[in-house]
């Protein structure tokens, strides 16, 4: 199991889960001597300099990617389940486009928040037939690059379509696509509760997770019992990404640094 953390290319605005903002030498330089292995990257636009510095750079450090979260799409109003067809279309191109950036840095593409909110009058069939759609146009790029796409079930405070890992293992086997699941345990923690035996039914879809406290903060700081969770993935043999997806609050090294406290202590336990 790799610890990472989540970094953003660009400036990351408040209330986005990047526990560093922009990869600078300096931010790299504390992710690696804090043991971490890699990053999950918030990515806008895959044409910028400031995308094509920050690959190099984290190639230059050997840290690897995990996943590339296109959310600020989303923000941007773009969502692959939009009822507005050129909004759809356009969602697709330019996370076309973030697929075809992520192979050159062996990453995978998250499709979470970018899936987007089903209207009111609408069943989820219906959202989810359009959201699909989507993914398969998706899959025409990602399958011959080997970028797997991962879907990230999120919390109904945030969208109102796949807020359950077990939903997310549902839609998938009921799309019939090559679809891969990304838990998310902040998520988890507000929408299903116990979670090991829902992380059990769902392994063999997991690609990735992000290991964050109930509070959006390292594994440890809130009253998620992420120990636990740590213990059953090791046990199941897990060897992807555990990625802090947090909170910076003020003090993003701080965080860091319990997150790095966190991943030593299990480390040891199981030595
Ligand atoms: C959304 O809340 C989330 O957890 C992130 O992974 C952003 O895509
Ligand atoms: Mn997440």
């Amino acid at each position: 199991m790799k610890p990472s953390v989540s970094i953003s290319i660009f400036e990351a605005p408040v209330g986005m889960p990047a526990l560093f903002s922009r990869v600078t030498d300096s931010h790299l330089k504390t992710i690696k001597d804090l043991g971490y292995e890699g990053v999950d990257l918030f990515m806008d636009n895959p044409h910028s300099n400031e995308t094509k510095e920050a690959i190099q750079k984290l190639k230059e450090y050997e840290l690897g990617v995990g996943v590339v979260m296109p959310a600020a799409l989303a923000r941007q109003g773009l969502c692959l389940g939009s009822k507005e067809e050129d909004i759809r279309k356009e969602a697709i191109k330019q996370i076309g486009e973030i697929i075809e950036c992520t192979s050159s840095c062996q990453g995978m593409v998250s499709l979470g928040l970018v899936r987007g909110s089903k209207e009111e009058e609408e069943t989820m069939e219906e959202f989810l037939k359009r959201y699909f759609a989507s993914c398969e146009e998706l899959l025409k790029i990602s399958e011959p690059l080997g970028v797997p796409l991962v879907i990230e079930p999120i919390n109904k405070l945030e969208i109102n379509t796949i807020n359950k890992v077990s939903e997310c293992v549902e839609a998938i086997h009921q799309s019939g696509l090559p679809l891969y699941i990304m838990a998310d345990t902040y998520h988890m923690f507000l929408e299903e509760e116990p979670m090991i035996e829902t992380l059990q039914e769902a392994l063999p879809l997991i690609k990735h997770i992000h290991l964050v406290d109930s509070n959006r903060l390292a594994p440890g700081m809130g009253e998620a019992n992420l120990k636990e969770v740590y213990r059953f993935l090791k046990k199941e043999n897990y060897k992807g990404y555990l990625c802090l997806e947090v909170n910076p609050l003020n003090d993003p090294m701080h965080i860091a640094k319990e997150g790095a406290k966190f991943f030593k202590e299990m480390q040891d336990e199981t030595v």
